[in-house]
């Protein structure tokens, strides 16, 4: 068996931002005009009236306090709330494939290669805009990549989950460096009239580069110790969006199609698989969490990564530990814990140990131990 480095990273960052003051005030224009439409209705006791969103309520209950979408035009009036995003025609460049490229690109500058060096492209995020030809073939076109590629969807595991992929290929041989990408357009799935969601979201686009080791010069990158990947059933994170809404045009636009969760039973049901699968890798590895110079986790609340963290390493433990980009990114489902990576690993130095892990809908849970090289 191969081994395997992980020689390079990038990020980007979509042009229009949006704090939670701001989508504060649209949803709670909404509030008002749905009360003021159904005031008689709710009178009679036959409607719920909907209560405001509060700024302080998103940061204290979620850590975030800003988002980056690709287009905001649409997200902030009430009567739309959604981006209004042109369509291209199929001979146009796809926008999926246009920021999955941009992070693409860095992360082959980070780690001095050509497209051409690739033989393997992986699209790995929450959704792709469409089913054929994959995303990943079409950045294979427009980069010049050589070999192949695909895509795959794990919700928010799905960046660890493809570096999982992508290292057995190099592993076993298929492969010998592969580009994973994970162009993260989550803003056209928001139930922006949803006030236990409406938040949550942001776009970005990361990409992480992963080499056979004996093709990468001394001291470069980070080599994978080891990985694991877990899934279990459940309904509590979850959108019906797919292929065959257009066959019941009764519900093909209902609510359902969009994100939705049950936000406190995902965090009561999570945290202890996410405990016992990270004490279950770290013991087959014979490794303490103290051993760890940093935590690149999965960036959905501030609160649950702070439960993982005083989990492993108990109460005293600097932030720089365990960064956080959600108070800037919000969550970018599975985006998080690789921008995190790309903005806070240049500091490690040879031997120092990190962890890379994601846990969202599914329920997924994936790990990936690394060494600075
Ligand atoms: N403003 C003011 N008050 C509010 C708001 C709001 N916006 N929303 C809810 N409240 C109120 C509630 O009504 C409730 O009031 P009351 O106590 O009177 O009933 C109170 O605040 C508390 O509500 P919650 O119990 O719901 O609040 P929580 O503290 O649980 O926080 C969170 C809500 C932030 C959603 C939290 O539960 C959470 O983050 N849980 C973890 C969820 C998680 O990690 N999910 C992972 C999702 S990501 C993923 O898997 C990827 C999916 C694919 C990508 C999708 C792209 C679109």
């Amino acid at each position: 068996m191969k081994q395997v480095v992980i020689s390079g990273s990038g990020l980007y960052t979509p042009p229009h931002s949006i704090s939670n003051e701001a989508l504060v005030e649209s949803f709670n224009a909404y509030v008002d005009m749905f009360n003021l439409e159904n005031a008689g209705l709710i009178e009679q006791g036959h409607v719920a009236a909907l209560s405001y969103s509060s700024s302080e309520f998103i940061e204290k209950a979620s850590g975030i306090k800003h988002r980056y979408v690709m287009v905001k035009d649409g997200i902030l009036d009430p009567e739309i709330m959604m981006p209004l995003i042109p369509e291209r025609s199929s001979e146009e460049l796809s926008m999926q494939a246009e920021i999955g490229i941009d992070a693409a690109r860095m992360a082959l500058e980070n780690a001095n290669l050509k497209p051409e060096d690739i033989d393997l492209v992986i699209v790995a995020c929450a959704y792709t805009q469409r089913a054929y030809p994959a995303m990943a073939i079409e950045i294979q076109r427009e980069l010049g990549t050589r070999g192949y590629g695909y895509d795959m969807l794990v919700a928010c595991s799905s960046a660890t989950f493809a570096i999982v992929q992508a290292s057995n290929a190099i592993a076993t041989g298929s492969a010998k460096r592969v580009l994973v990408i994970n162009p993260e357009i989550c803003s056209p799935q928001m139930n922006y009239r949803d006030r236990d969601s409406h938040f949550i979201f942001g776009d970005v686009a990361t990409a992480v580069v992963l080499e056979e080791e004996s093709l990468v010069a001394e001291g470069k990158g980070f080599k994978i110790v080891s990985s694991r990947c877990f899934t279990d059933f459940s309904n509590n994170i979850r959108s019906n969006f797919g292929h065959l809404n257009r066959c019941d045009p009764s519900t093909a636009h209902q609510a359902d199609k969009l994100f939705h969760q049950q936000g406190r039973k995902v965090f009561k049901e999570l945290l202890p698989m996410i405990y016992q699968h990270l004490d279950e890798h770290l013991a087959a590895e014979a490794l303490k969490p103290q051993s760890f110079k940093r935590l690149w986790l999965h960036q959905a609340n501030i609160n649950m990564n702070q439960f993982v963290v005083r989990k492993l390493l108990g109460d005293d433990v600097l932030p720089e530990t365990a960064p956080t980009v959600l108070d800037e990114y919000a969550n970018t489902a599975s985006a998080g814990s690789v921008i995190a990576f790309h903005k806070y690993s240049a500091d490690l130095e040879a031997g120092d140990l990190g962890l890379l892990s994601s846990f969202g809908a599914g329920y997924s849970i994936g790990s990936v131990i690394v060494k600075k090289r």
